[in-house]
């Protein structure tokens, strides 16, 4: 049991935080609040969500280990899949409907769960089986029931809406929901915050560890098993957020490097700056940290360069970060000082407002400053109505969201410089652009790759927490990498039988 943390809670053994089930009956509660507070929403509405679906590897009986469906999780922290829930807007009563599971499944999965067990474990008014729903429903007698159904401006993929046999027998609302449960996803509450410390707390030193391990003629892939390895075993972390980015030398200016297509496998070379995008995942909360540094261990004065102006436009986008500040004039500062940075570089020339007129950001950071995150690792919320939409300009609509900062937001700071042929190419070629640029020197830097300084932080009352620890300064990266060529590192050794 862990200290000070009244059960039920969700915890993966002692060394791993215990979250209390307290923290979804409070988001329920919240979301309620505003349902309440829309003139639209009918009092006498019930809302009815559908979790995710236990699936197999295509036609196999192989099942992937499943992973809540992120605003079924926000709503119940139900962990098991087939499952729906329902809250009764007047008075937040909640019910939770599971499957009711065959006899077989006590001799291959295990004991059956009885449904008081879940009501117990989930904090929830009452359980019954998801064959219960019309019975339990008409039982509420809704005016409506409140569905999920919006996109989500990340994928541009529409949210599972929910569905059973016998919904046609109920009116059905699914344009007022997902705006308000969207909006209540973007403010983090206190519990919420816990979990988020502590997943970026076992990712910085998942991230560290890394640091430490890396070595010239290692594979990027094993970089990322570390950096698993260390998530779970540690952390209790079972899932990451994301697919790992490990990209090494060049591959870091391939900006979603890690794909099945590009899997982390080339050999990491004596030199090479390596940009390492990894986070753990936590019960469905997610972290999202960006490391860059060279594979020996010793920044060349190039690599210092173009670190330092990365790292300048993170720390000046973190200490100007606040409530009511525009993410989008965020994302211009962290370019205005990237910009300004490799002018004194000597790699740019000419006037800095002038660059930002032409927009000569964009060519060496094409995606946009940072996103939030919660739930998803690109969390929900971006462009809800009623706030800026997506600006036009390459850079700027890449942004994740246009809209002003809150207290309680959870955002990435991810600025980044890469050197892009295809970008620079282009910039060359355009004399709006290539007036800016040092030819020689941006020659001399084709091949580099890229570095990215990516931070998690909470918007605070008066600007901004910084959730996760990694050392960011050069001196600082050099030290923990200078203590970690103490550690000994088992290699695995060439295969002696290959195909002939
Ligand atoms: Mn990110």
């Amino acid at each position: 049991m862990a200290a000070g943390i009244r059960s039920p809670y969700y915890s993966m053994g002692e060394h791993t935080l215990a979250v209390p089930a307290s923290l979804f009956s409070l988001n329920r509660n919240r979301l309620v609040d505003r349902l309440k507070n829309n003139s639209s929403v009918d009092k006498n509405s019930v809302i009815f969500l559908q979790g995710g679906n236990e699936e197999t590897r295509y036609c196999s009986d192989v099942g992937p280990v499943f992973r809540q469906e992120s605003y079924f999780h926000w709503t119940f922290g139900v962990t098991e899949p087939d499952c729906y829930g329902a809250i009764r807007v007047s008075d937040g009563a909640s019910v939770l409907f599971v499957p009711r599971l065959p006899d077989e499944y006590a001799v291959w999965m295990g004991r059956i769960a009885p449904l008081e067990s879940y009501r117990v474990r989930y904090e929830v008014d009452e359980v019954y089986y998801v064959d219960e729903i019309v019975d339990r429903l008409k039982e509420m007698q809704p005016s409506n029931l409140l569905t999920l159904n919006g996109v989500n401006s990340d994928s541009g993929k529409n949210c599972h809406e929910a569905t059973f046999e016998g919904i046609s027998q109920f009116k059905v609302d699914n344009t007022l929901l997902h705006p308000e449960i969207a909006e209540c996803r973007v403010i983090k509450t206190d519990l919420e915050l816990q979990v988020l410390r502590y997943v970026c707390d076992v990712s910085s030193r998942a991230h560290i560890e890394v640091m430490k391990r890396v070595r010239s003629g290692m594979k990027e892939y094993q970089c990322e098993a570390i950096f698993q390895q260390y998530c779970y075993y540690h952390g209790g972390c079972r899932h990451c957020s994301y697919t790992c980015i490990c990209g090494s030398g060049t591959n870091g200016s391939v900006l979603h490097y890690g794909h099945a297509g590009a899997p982390n496998d080339k050999t990491i070379a004596d030199g090479d700056i390596c940009l390492f995008d990894m986070g753990g995942e936590y019960y469905c909360y997610t972290s999202d940290i960006t490391c860059s540094y060279p594979s020996n261990g010793k920044f060349t004065d190039d690599q210092k360069l173009v670190y330092n102006a990365v790292l300048a436009a993170n720390r000046a986008v973190l200490n100007a970060a606040k409530p009511g500040v525009s993410w989008v004039d965020m994302h211009v500062l962290a370019n205005r000082t990237m910009l300004s940075t490799l002018k004194d570089g000597g790699l740019l020339q000419g006037d800095v407002e002038e660059m930002m007129k032409a927009n000569l950001g964009a060519t060496f950071q094409p995606h946009g400053l940072g996103h939030f995150m919660g739930c998803d690792v690109h969390d929900v919320g971006g462009y809800l109505s009623g706030h800026p939409e997506r600006p036009a300009v390459p850079g700027l609509k890449s942004l994740r969201t246009a809209r002003a900062l809150k207290a309680g937001m959870v955002l990435t700071i991810e600025p980044g410089c890469y050197f892009i042929d295809h970008l620079l190419d282009k910039a060359l070629a355009d004399s709006k652009l290539s007036k800016f640029l040092v030819p020689e020197k941006i020659q001399q830097f084709r091949g580099f790759g890229g570095v990215r300084i990516e931070d998690d932080v909470l918007i605070t009352e008066t600007g901004t927490e910084l959730l996760n620890t990694v050392p960011r300064t050069v001196e600082e990266i050099e030290a923990v990498m200078a203590e970690g060529k103490n550690l000994k590192i088992v290699v695995p050794q060439p295969l002696d039988k290959q195909f002939k």
